[in-house]
């Protein structure tokens, strides 16, 4: 397998100002005809040959300016066309099955529709082309197919012409006028209906909107179309940017293989991301779909308008892009639960990355398969450096640099160093310090210690960077640090908030006329993404979960004491629970915070957060030291929690903050009350589960039922399953609850459940619904058995034979395996080699097992 690198970027040696697509479309045959203008791309070194990429397709014809050509090759997958230098016409005819295609990339059959997946590299599955970002071209589509059978045609920017031909074929012919890179195409044909609406710009420009969705689906399209509205009045609020065209269509599809896609003017989504009724979505649910929605219509800007000139910039779009749906998110929402949950993700999912196996930079220098750097580095911790450039700028500054970006690159492919020197230029601060960050893997993690003698304070910090793959040795990082310190006695800001800049391995801050003894309060708002570790004393956390001005800072405050409580007794040490007990009835107390801030705050830390903080990981010890403090938090504050679990009464379609944020606190409590005595949790989440008007309350009741050892449980699960057999993306959710609960016996549920008529592991969300559950459910996979082991590398091994790039993306939980004890690190590792010694490898898969056991 091939690794691709970033420093062999060279441009592409020809443009294509023009391309004409001819679909001939049928679910087992589709054919595809193309034609290219080309011409010698005078920034690129000149070539005589032009090579077109193409996956598991033939030529059936290649016409070179009109006259048939026999003398091309192949030369692996790809297609060379000798040229002679100047402008040709070049025209390509190519045949193949969209109902064989099980990868779902490039034309694929869904549900009896067809449709596109094309970024990073599914273009080539649809015709022979350069499929790579830079090479951007105006697109003519003509699409021709049975009208009963697909009765709407859609493709990227405007429609222009329609018809009907003979034997029930009807056409249409839509143009783009914006040159765009191929993995921004998009084709849709089937039976859908559409939710319309439209929105008018800030320049009065009318732009019609359409959710396109199977005709029983419509009623579930009103929160995205919501959403949608909002998301593109709120772009044009924040950062000035306008819709471009008179169009703009989503899609919904049951078989995708990520969230959603951006393409010009015909975003296709996951219906998991669309289809959302109070009955059916959890509120988590609707949050998402806000979410996904912006973020997809964003990339209107910040990925369409301004793509990437290679995909190592990959974060250069998806990094700023989930930048921008985060402050939206904060926006629409409670700025301070949307950065917990934010930071929940990062922590979880990107700090697991980063310390393992698969660590690599927001800008990677090498890849097999680019599908695999879709990740929470790039995404998420690439949003994190966005932040921070926003934070050393300021609101305004930032703004103008966003705006020079988008004037100066608007479309062409950029880089990430065109991004941060629009940021410098226009801002005239020197950002070359953050830059490190795109480069170097690895979470620095910050040690600090405040010293206080007298007025006066100094606060130590020091900072280190674990070696990565390929990156032995680290250089200190620049970490933009807010800070403040707060009165122990008084509880306020006696040292207001300020921006430290640790930018060397160590340094010392001195804070003057400190009138009380101060608290820290470091690193507010997650100002970065690091691991912090502070010298305090309990009380001191107690306290700052009390009284830190900074309502993020709260929150790690009690994450903190509970994790400090959790990685003790997990180590067999005898610690006093008390000092979070009192944090917790605190929480659950006060008249001043809100339901959902204290659903977050009182919490405790998942089990792979405390085992990511321990130097060896004991699944066991480490459930069994959480299930007590859950128990004792249950049992002691039994009556506070069955308050939260009763309040609310807010009815099941109110989406309100506060209804919303009551649904979560009900829930979290119910947990804890079942924890501390399983009886009464039982009857509590079942009457709970009974009396629910909305999906939230529902499955939160199932979900702590499911961990449960009640007759309640199976009555539940049969109920739910009975009420929504035919909804699949509701039994996602029920074989999801089941892959995650805290159970014994989890594994042999998962095992019957991977037999279940429903389950499906050509079905993306289905398969995910229970191996990423359970990849996640640290105590059940690290079954010490190995059985969890085996279950899931059997099922990446047949997910492999259907779709390569789903398979390799469940991967990540064994690469963990040199943080366990050596019985499960030994039984981790022979699965990674079982999955490696597998003949006919996808290189998908080949390149995360190989990498996941250096
Ligand atoms: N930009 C989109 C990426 C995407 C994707 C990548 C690989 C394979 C399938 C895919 N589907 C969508 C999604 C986004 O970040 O907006
Ligand atoms: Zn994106």
């Amino acid at each position: 397998h091939v690794e691709i690198r970033r420093e062999d970027y060279r441009p592409y040696p020809w443009k294509v100002p023009n391309t004409r697509l001819k679909f001939t479309l049928g679910l087992g045959k589709t054919r595809v005809q193309a034609i290219l203008d080309v011409e010698p791309n005078a920034a690129a070194e000149s070539s005589d040959v032009l090579c077109l990429n193409g996956d598991e397709l033939t030529p059936l014809g290649v016409w070179v300016d009109g006259s048939p050509l026999d003398s091309w090759l192949m030369d692996g997958d790809d297609l060379l066309i000798p040229l002679t230098p100047g402008k040709h016409e070049v025209g390509i005819d190519t045949e193949f099955s969209p109902a064989a295609n099980t990868k779902l990339m490039g034309l694929y059959a869904s549900n009896g529709m067809l449709c596109t997946q094309c970024e990073a590299e599914g273009f080539r599955r649809i015709t022979f082309f350069p499929d790579r970002p830079d090479v951007l071209s105006r697109y003519r589509v003509r699409m021709e197919a049975d009208k009963a059978k697909f009765p709407i045609l859609l493709t990227n920017g405007n429609p222009i012409e329609s018809g009907e031909g003979a034997d029930g074929i009807h056409w249409a012919e839509w143009e783009d006028p914006f040159p765009k890179p191929c993995y921004l195409f998009a084709l849709v044909a089937g039976d859908l209906k559409a939710n319309r609406d439209s929105f008018t710009t800030m320049s009065g420009r009318k732009v019609e909107l359409g959710i396109w969705v199977r005709e029983a689906d419509l009623p579930k399209t009103s929160h995205a179309m919501e959403s949608l509205k909002r998301a593109m009045r709120w772009d044009e609020e924040v950062y000035g940017r306008e819709y471009d065209l008179d169009l703009f269509n989503i899609v919904a599809v049951s078989d995708f293989n990520m969230g959603a896609m951006e393409n010009k003017g015909l975003n296709i989504f996951n219906s998991a991301y669309i289809l959302a009724d109070p009955d059916t979505a959890t509120d988590g649910d609707f949050d998402n779909i806000a979410r996904v929605v912006a973020h997809e219509y964003f990339h209107n800007w910040s990925g369409d308008r301004v793509t990437c000139r290679d995909w190592f910039q990959l974060s250069l779009k998806e990094g700023f892009t989930v930048f921008r749906d985060q402050s939206f998110g904060a926006d629409i929402g409670s700025p301070a639960v949307k950065r917990i949950d934010d930071v929940r993700t990062l922590r979880m999912i990107q700090f697991q990355e980063d310390s393992g196996p698969l660590a690599h930079p927001v800008r990677p220098d090498s890849y097999i398969e680019i599908s695999n750097f879709y990740t929470a580095t790039i995404y998420n911790k690439g949003a994190e450096l966005i932040r921070m450039m926003k934070t050393v700028l300021g609101e305004k500054k930032f703004r103008a640099g966003t705006d020079l970006y988008f004037e100066r690159h608007d479309g062409e492919a950029a880089t990430c160093d065109d991004f941060v020197k629009a940021l410098e230029d226009a801002s005239g601060v020197d950002l070359t310090h953050l830059k490190l960050w795109y480069s170097q893997a690895g979470t620095p993690h910050v040690t600090a210690r405040l010293e206080q003698t007298g007025g006066k304070a100094v606060l130590h910090l020091r900072q280190s960077v674990a070696a990565t793959p390929g990156q032995p040795v680290k250089k200190p990082m620049a970490i933009p640090l807010k800070t403040a310190l707060i009165g122990e006695e008084s509880g306020a800001e006696i040292a207001s908030e300020r921006l430290i800049l640790l930018e060397e391995s160590e340094a010392t801050v001195e804070f003057d006329n400190i009138s009380e003894p101060a608290l820290l309060s470091i690193n507010r708002g997650f100002s970065a993404p690091i691991v912090l570790d502070v010298d305090r004393k309990p009380d001191d956390l107690e306290k700052l979960a009390a009284s830190d001005t900074d309502p993020f800072a709260r929150y790690e405050a009690m994450q903190e004491l509970m994790l400090r409580w959790l990685i003790s007794t997990a180590k067999g040490e005898t610690v006093d629970p008390q000092p979070v007990i009192r944090a917790v009835g605190d929480t659950l107390r006060s008249n001043q915070l809100d339901s959902a801030f204290k659903a977050e705050v009182i919490l405790p830390p998942s089990e792979s957060m405390v085992g990511d903080r321990m130097d060896v990981i004991d699944p066991a010890a480490i459930h069994a030291a959480r299930e007590q403090l859950r128990s004792v938090i249950g049992r002691d504050l039994s009556s506070e929690l069955a308050n939260a679990q009763r309040g609310g009464g807010q009815p099941g379609h109110d989406v309100s903050a506060e209804a919303k944020g009551a649904r979560r606190l009900r829930t979290v409590a119910l947990g804890l009350l079942a924890a501390g005595d399983p009886a009464n949790g039982a009857k509590l989440a079942k009457a709970q589960f009974g009396a629910a008007d909305n999906m939230t309350d529902r499955q939160g009741a199932m979900m702590v039922l499911a961990s449960l050892e009640a007759p309640q449980r199976k009555e539940a699960l049969d109920a739910f399953y009975a009420r929504y057999e035919d909804d699949p993306l509701v039994i996602d959710k029920w074989f999801g609850v089941q892959a995650a609960a805290q159970r014994p016996d989890t594994v042999d549920q998962v095992v019957a459940l991977a037999e279940h008529p429903k389950f499906n592991p050509a079905n993306p969300n289905r398969l995910r619904s229970i191996a990423i559950s359970f990849g996640m459910n640290q105590w059940a996979f690290h079954d010490e058995s190995g059985r969890g082991y085996r279950f899931l590398a059997d099922l990446i091994l047949k997910a492999d034979k259907l779709n390569p790039q789903v398979a390799a993306r469940l991967v990540p939980p064994f690469g963990r395996w040199q943080r366990f004890e050596p019985k499960r690190a030994a039984l981790m590792r022979t699965e990674l080699e079982r999955i490696l010694s597998t003949p006919g490898l996808s290189k998908d898969l080949y390149e995360q097992v190989s990498k996941s056991l250096v």
